[in-house]
Order: C-alpha cells, then structure tokens, then sequence
C-alpha cells in the first residue's frame, strides 16, 4: 500500500541508489500502485531499512515524473525526478556510454562528452542532496554503484556529522584503463567521501587503491586510505572487497514450488526432450560474452561433437539499454548470428538456438534453471553475475554443471564451476563438452559444494558485513600532523 510522507528528515539509514526499488503499475482501470521489484539487494535491505526507519532515494525509471516521497512495505521511498535530458545525457550518456565501457575494460569504446560528465555531476549533486535531507543527526547514508560515484563526498561537505558508505556492482578497472577518464581525480575524490568503499573482487579493490596512489597524494596502508580534507583534517578510508550475493533461501523455495517444478518438466517437453538443455541468461549486454559463447556453440555443432537432435540451446538476452547505440548494434550481431546457426543446423523438427529476447516473471527463470542441464556464464567482466549464484541455489540432487567465466566476479566463490577464459574459443568448447558429459556424481559432488558455501554467503550476510564493516569504522577525524 502506498500513503504519502510529510516527515522525511528522520531516517537513521538512506539508501541511495540509481533506481527506486519498485516497479509502477497500472491497474485495468488505470491507478497507479507501486510494487517493490523482486531482487535480492531490496529483499537483503528491506528488513534493516524497516528497523531504521531507513529510507530510500532512486529514480522511478521514467522521465520527467515528479512525485511526493512515499511508503511501500514500511520504507519511506524518495523519488528524484530526471529530465528527459538527464536521462540521455547522465543515465545513457555518462553513467551507461562513458562509465560502464571504460570500467569493464573497454570491451565497447567509452565516449568521452563533456555535457554528459557536466550532467553527472549536476545529477549527483540533487541525489546527494535529498539524501542529506533526509537523513538523522548521526545516521548512516549508503550509496550504491557507478551511477553516484560523486554522492559521498558530496554528502559528507553537506552532512559532516553522517557515516557514508559506497558499494560498487560493476569491476573498477586497472589503472592503465581508467587513467583514460578526463575526470579521474574527481571520481575518485568523490568515492573517497565514504568512510567504507565495497568492491565485489579483492582486484577490484587492489585497482581503485592504485589509482588513488597514482593520482592523488594521500598515504594508503593496506586496505586504508589516510585523505586529507579541505579543512586539513585528516580521516581514513577502507577500500575492501565485500562480494554481493543472493537471496538464496527464496530461490530455493521457488524451486520447490510444485507449478515450478512442473513448468520445468513442459520447458524440457517443448525443446523435444533433448539429452543435454544448455542455458545462458543475461541482460542483452556486450559484457556478457554471449556472442563467444554462440561462436563456441556453432563450432561445436560444425565440428559434429553436438547435433541438434541432442542437445538446445536457449538464450535468454533481457531487453537493456535499448537507447544506446552499442547496445542496438549488439542486438544486430547476435541477431545475425543467431539466424545464421539456426538457418545451418536446425531441422523442421528442432531448433539449435531458442533465442529469447524477452523479460521473464522470476518464476520462469527458476523453471529454466531447473530445465537447464548445463549453465553457460561466459563474461568477458562482470562484477558479481548473480545468474551463475542463482543457478547453484537451485541445483542440489539434480546436479547440473556451471561453465563460468574467469573474469566474472562470482568465480572467486563457485570453484566448483568449470572456469573458462571466454576469449579462448577452443577452451570454451572443451568445457562445454565436458559439461555435457560430466558423470552425473561429479555433478552433483560439486553443486553441493558450492550450494553449501553460498547458503553461508548469502546477501544477507553480505550486507551485515558491510554494515558491520561502516559501524565499527573510526570516524574521528584528527588534525593533520
Ligand atoms: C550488476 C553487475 C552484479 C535477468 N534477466 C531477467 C532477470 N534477470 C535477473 C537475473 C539476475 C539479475 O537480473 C542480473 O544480475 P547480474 O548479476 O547477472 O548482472 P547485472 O544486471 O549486470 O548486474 C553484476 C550485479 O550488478 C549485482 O551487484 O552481479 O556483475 O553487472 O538476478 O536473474 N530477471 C527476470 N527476468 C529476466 O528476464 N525476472
């Protein structure tokens, strides 16, 4: 239910974030709800938000919607308006053309614009300021990935008295990259206003060290960064990898979930009983790999170690970034490439590529995961990939094999994936062959073992380490020496 919120100036923790955690609906006659969006950072937040009175600031998604904060499932949200020109120039431009190129190691060239980084900074600037006001004397702002990587110095020259965190989702790139980016040192003064820096890869932490080494003349020790504010006193920085994980509890209820299960069975039905279902599920990016990966699969069926009447593939690709020409020319390729393999090697009766360029209810994904004898994560750099963790939640006695990519951040904590460097073509093959013919023991021996590991790591856990991580930080500043 939603109702509106005079009082906003109270929450003991702010969450700032890109987006808003809900999706808006239209009802059949035409009012609008607001309903939280399944995904694991809300489901791992809502429970400490509730007992903070915490709030949350986020764009709903659309352009130019003004809206009155509000209250969904006891968060009080905080809707920031964008222009239609700061969607283009901060949203598509900076953050999605400029940002997510250069920091997944230039698979796709950044586009360097001084309007949009002028856009980024103005954006920046009102989500630093509604988080300011919203939050209590003393409390605690955290602030979520590339999009707002100038919020916590912001926040903190507007807010001395709060204790600010950053996570960021995405790789942060080695220095020799990153130094491309006309505004380095201001990127990097604006993280360094955080008193806790989270990465998901002990690299990624190790990189955004090296940079401030490189570009700025603060002290670093270990995982500390000893910064020097304007008015000469001193504060110090921990930059630490804190890998993001799931709700793996909820997945696994999904998965037990008889209409699931059942879904499943018709999935396999559909694809004409296949011995081997082979599964890839992405936002339709270019950091996924999914163009090596279909590569991979067409040789194999050329080579003649696969034959469709034995084994499909489905391709999940998530309609994402439409806007941006990278994007639409990607979409071209696998397109191309996806008729191409098919129009070879399908037969009237079955298809080699099922290529789905759709948005599915999470429920479906679970069926597909369930169906999917073999997972294919093949990343050229990601972050985490929460696909690859969703995939073991639900894997136990059925077995099921994870191919995954190296340069994704999960493969520090699923080691009983077959790891892959998707960029070797002959490497992936031998992988996936030995995925489809992997001895259903080994299977299973090693999705338990990942299973038992993740249920620790779950995202839970991970934001109580991170949180844990900002409380006990020391705040005091000292003069400097
Ligand atoms: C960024 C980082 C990091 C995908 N298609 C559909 C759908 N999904 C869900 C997946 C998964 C999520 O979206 C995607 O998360 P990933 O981690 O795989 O990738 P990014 O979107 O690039 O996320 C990444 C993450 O942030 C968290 O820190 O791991 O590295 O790039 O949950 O299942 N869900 C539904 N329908 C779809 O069609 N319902």
């Amino acid at each position: 239910g939603r109702s509106s919120v005079s009082e906003t100036s109270s929450a003991d923790l702010v969450i700032v974030a890109n987006r808003l955690p809900v999706d808006r609906i239209v009802d059949a006659d035409g009012e609008v709800r607001w309903q939280t969006s399944p995904g694991g950072l809300v489901t791992a937040l809502e429970p400490v938000i509730r007992a903070a009175r915490g709030a949350w600031v986020g764009w709903p998604g659309s352009a130019d919607v003004a809206l009155d904060p509000f209250e969904v499932d006891g968060m009080t949200l905080i809707p920031m308006t964008l222009s239609a020109s700061d969607v283009e120039l901060y949203y598509e431009g900076f953050s999605n053309d400029t940002i997510w190129p250069l920091y997944h190691d230039v698979i796709a060239p950044p586009r360097y614009r001084r309007i949009w980084w002028e856009a980024y900074e103005r954006v920046n600037r009102r989500f630093a300021e509604a988080a300011a006001a919203a939050v209590a004397p003393g409390g605690t702002v955290w602030v979520h990935d590339y999009q707002l990587q100038l919020v916590p110095r912001l926040v903190r020259e507007l807010r001395p008295d709060v204790t600010i965190g950053y996570f960021h989702h995405i790789p942060f790139p080695a220095y020799g990259l990153y130094s491309q980016l006309p505004w380095r040192r201001q990127v990097l003064d604006g993280l360094l206003g955080a008193d806790v820096i989270g990465f998901q890869r002990v690299a990624d932490a190790g990189n955004f060290l090296r940079a401030v080494r490189r570009q700025l003349p603060y002290p670093t020790n270990k995982s500390r960064v000893i910064v020097t504010d304007a008015s000469g006193m001193q504060r110090s920085v921990t930059a630490k990898p804190f890998p993001i994980s799931i709700d793996v509890a909820e997945y696994q209820q999904i998965a037990q979930r008889p209409e699931v299960i059942a879904r499943a069975a018709e999935i396999r039905q559909e694809l004409g009983n296949p011995r081997a279902i082979l599964l890839g599920v992405d936002r339709l990016d270019y950091t996924k790999g999914i163009r090596h990966r279909l590569k991979a699969f067409g040789e194999l069926l050329q080579d003649g170690q696969l034959s469709v009447t034995d084994v499909a593939l489905v391709q999940v690709a998530s309609p994402s970034r439409e806007r941006v020409a990278a994007y639409m020319q990607l979409r071209d390729e696998i397109e191309l490439t996806v008729g191409r393999i098919n129009g070879v090697f399908d037969t009237t009766g079955h298809t080699a590529i099922r290529y789905l360029h759709h948005s599915y209810p999470r429920d479906e994904m679970v069926a597909l995961y369930l169906a999917a004898d073999v997972m294919l994560v093949t990343a050229l750099r990601d972050g985490m990939n929460l696909v690859a963790k969703e995939y073991v939640a639900v894997r136990g006695d059925t077995g099921g094999v994870l191919v995954l990519s190296e340069f994704a951040g999960a493969a520090d904590q699923l080691q009983g994936a077959l790891l892959i460097n998707p960029h070797d073509i002959d490497g992936m093959k031998d992988a996936m062959m030995v995925a489809v013919n992997m001895p259903h023991a080994d299977q299973t021996r090693r999705m338990r073992a990942m299973q038992r590991r993740l249920k620790r790591d779950d995202v839970a856990a991970w934001a109580e380490a991170f949180l844990q991580e900002l409380h006990a930080h020391d705040r005091t500043p000292h003069a400097d020496a």
